[in-house]
Parts: C-alpha cells; sequence; structure tokens
C-alpha cells in the first residue's frame, strides 16, 4: 500500500472545502491514516516547498500557506499518489478538468486550494516533513475485501 501527503491549504479551509476534499478521497476508496489542523511556520512552509526555491512565485506562496489554518492529511491506498493527483487537478485551475477539485473549485494558480505529493520519494519525505510517526494510525478498513480482490 503507498501513502501519499494531501494539504488543504488556506484557501480550501477558508472555501468551507474540508469535508469536500475528504469525501472525495474517501468515496474513491482511500483511508485516512493522518490528519491534523495547523498553521504552518514559515521555516516548514520554506522546507515543503523548497524544490520551488528559486521560482519567482516562491515568497508569495511560501506567505500564502502560512497566512491561515490548513488541513495536513496522510492518505493511503493502491496507486493513491497518482490517483490523489488525478483528483486534485491540474496545477493552473483554469486548465484542471471539470471533475477535479482544481477544476471545479478554482480560478486561480495562486490559489488552487490542495496540494497533493507527485512522486513515492516526495511523498515519503512531505509525510516525515509533516507528521510524526506517532501521528500516523495504520488500521485496515472493514470495507477493504469490497475494495481489493
Ligand atoms: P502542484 O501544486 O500542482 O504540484 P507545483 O509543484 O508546480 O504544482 O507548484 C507548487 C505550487 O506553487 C502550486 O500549487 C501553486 C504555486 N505555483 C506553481 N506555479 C505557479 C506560477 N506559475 N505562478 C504562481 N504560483 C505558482
Ligand atoms: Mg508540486
Amino acid at each position: 500500500m503507498e501513502r501519499t501527503f494531501i494539504m488543504i491549504k488556506p484557501d480550501g479551509v477558508q472555501r468551507n472545502l474540508v469535508g469536500e476534499v475528504i469525501r472525495r478521497l474517501e468515496n474513491k476508496g482511500f483511508t485516512l491514516v493522518g490528519l491534523k489542523m495547523l498553521q504552518p511556520s514559515r521555516e516548514l512552509a520554506e522546507k515543503h516547498y523548497d524544490v520551488h526555491k528559486e521560482r519567482p512565485f516562491f515568497q508569495s506562496l511560501v506567505d500564502f500557506i502560512t497566512s491561515g489554518p490548513v488541513v495536513a492529511m496522510v492518505w493511503e491506498g493502491s496507486g493513491v499518489i497518482a490517483s490523489a493527483r488525478k483528483i486534485i487537478g491540474a496545477t493552473n485551475p483554469l486548465n484542471a478538468e471539470p471533475g477535479t477539485i482544481r477544476g471545479d473549485y478554482g480560478v486561480n494558480v495562486g490559489r488552487n486550494l490542495i496540494h497533493g505529493s507527485d512522486a513515492p520519494e516526495t511523498a515519503q519525505g512531505e509525510i516525515a516533513l509533516w507528521f510524526a510517526q506517532t501521528e500516523l494510525v495504520s488500521w485496515t478498513p472493514t470495507i477493504q475485501p469490497w475494495l481489493y480482490e
């Protein structure tokens, strides 16, 4: 089973989309194994977006992500990293397909509602950055046999 890091950004929280995001990932068949709300520190946000530190939008991205509470989550399931990225949609919400979270709810790349890890290595790093081992719960949903053969 794979795990990925998903974060509802401050705009997603302010737009009352916390339940909607969780509903979409639950309905798909993925399992929530970590969940917390926090207002990220600058240090945490800069580490999280370290790969973008030379990009012109880095400062405004860090300003934005630290501007209010976010909901940080770890989700588990077969192929969850790539599948969650599809559910989230393209980085620019105007290019994101209808039916995706960004496609259904966003109009601006700087307010694209949600983050999802893009590969196994980044998922592992982001989960370790945002969560302590003790904050993650390993459990088996009783519906598992109806999701996987
Ligand atoms: P994603 O969040 O889809 O993985 P990314 O890793 O390329 O996209 O960029 C991280 C975030 O940075 C993205 O969610 C929003 C912001 N961003 C990306 N490209 C941008 C741009 N051209 N202008 C402003 N913000 C941008
Ligand atoms: Mg990214």
